[in-house]
């Protein structure tokens, strides 16, 4: 179960954990009229840093404008530093952040626009997505029978609540046949993502990743992973994915927030490669939690400390 924090920000004022209530007639519960963020926040040797701050609520505002919630209040920068905020107003070392913005309480009926934006930012502590040993073992998923949502129903770049209806039904269809996550494939039958991760694909040393175009969410991570791929000089490339491409893969992993970068040991049965992490997930893994653990050099600034008085991550 969730352990509360103490305060959660409320439209620019903080409120108790348990006075962040909404009227069951809000406009997001009827109609799911909610865009959100997760983000994770790190503890460092040098204190709590978040990771890709301004990334994460560039996304928000992003997925705000695409559903035309044109004016949430507040702009990016006062969003940014309210998220950090959170954090030390609840005093975290590391945490999960979880920005919403809703619809609320007002009218009836599907036009969303004269119900009020409410914003709202969470914090919690939050373990491995993936279960423990899924960093270092790799998970067994399989493929869903469900298809990822199809290009100009749902918008797939925006990181909207309703989005997650499709993602659960992948998530629970894959629990209830006993694996760990499903890899939903996009309207035409390619390879999109995982319920809520990304997807790489390796073979013969070279990274595929479904592209944009592909109902996926624009991951944080993903573009953590490329960019870090891009440095160790892993050549990769953005292109349609075949589902049976999966099966005949050296390795194939997951990126996320909450996902981090958990390798896929087997899918559909089928062992990936040598049925556990590959080389190419393992060196973006160490890069990745250099990057986080605050031991390798801050380079492209995707640290933001916590509090002022902290000096920047290992620079
Ligand atoms: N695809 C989906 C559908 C998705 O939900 C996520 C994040 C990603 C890709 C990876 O994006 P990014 O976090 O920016 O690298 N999923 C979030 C929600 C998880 C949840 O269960 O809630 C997350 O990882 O925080």
């Amino acid at each position: 179960m969730l352990t509360p924090t103490e305060k959660i920000w409320h439209n620019g004022r903080f409120i108790r954990w348990e006075e962040a209530t909404i009227h069951v007639l809000s406009h997001v519960v009827s109609y799911g009229t909610s865009v959100f963020e997760g983000i994770r926040c790190y503890a460092t040797p040098s204190g709590p840093a978040v990771f890709r701050l301004r990334e994460h609520v560039r996304r928000l505002v992003d997925s705000a404008k695409i559903y035309r919630m044109e004016n949430l209040g507040f702009s990016a920068a006062q969003l940014a530093e309210a998220m950090l905020e959170v954090v030390r107003v609840n005093k975290m070392d590391s945490c999960y952040i979880r920005p919403m913005v809703i619809r609320g309480y007002g009218e009836m009926g599907v036009n969303p626009l004269k119900n009020p934006i409410e914003v709202y930012i969470a914090c919690w502590s939050w373990g491995k997505y993936l279960g423990e040993e899924a960093l270092a073992e790799g998970v067994d998923v399989c493929v869903s029978s469900w298809t990822r949502i199809a290009p100009n129903t749902l918008p797939a770049l925006a990181k909207a609540g309703a989005n997650y209806m499709n993602s659960q039904l992948v998530k629970m269809e894959a629990l209830a046949n006993g694996y760990s996550e499903g890899i939903a494939l996009d309207a035409n039958g390619y390879v999109s993502e995982g319920s809520g991760e990304n997807i790489f694909v390796v073979r013969d040393g070279k990274i595929h990743t479904p592209p944009l175009g592909a109902s996926v969410l624009p991951g944080i991570t993903r573009d953590s992973v490329l960019t870090l791929a891009r440095e160790l000089g892993i050549p990769l490339v953005e292109t349609i994915i075949p589902r049976e491409m999966l099966y005949i893969a050296d390795e194939v992993f997951f990126s996320g927030t909450a996902a981090e970068i958990t390798p896929i040991r087997s899918i559909d049965r089928i062992p990936i490669g040598k049925g556990r992490r590959g080389p190419v997930a393992e060196k973006l893994q160490k890069e990745f939690f250099a990057v986080i653990n605050g031991t390798r050099k801050d380079q492209h600034g995707w640290l933001s400390p916590v509090h002022a008085d902290q000096p920047a991550a290992a620079r």
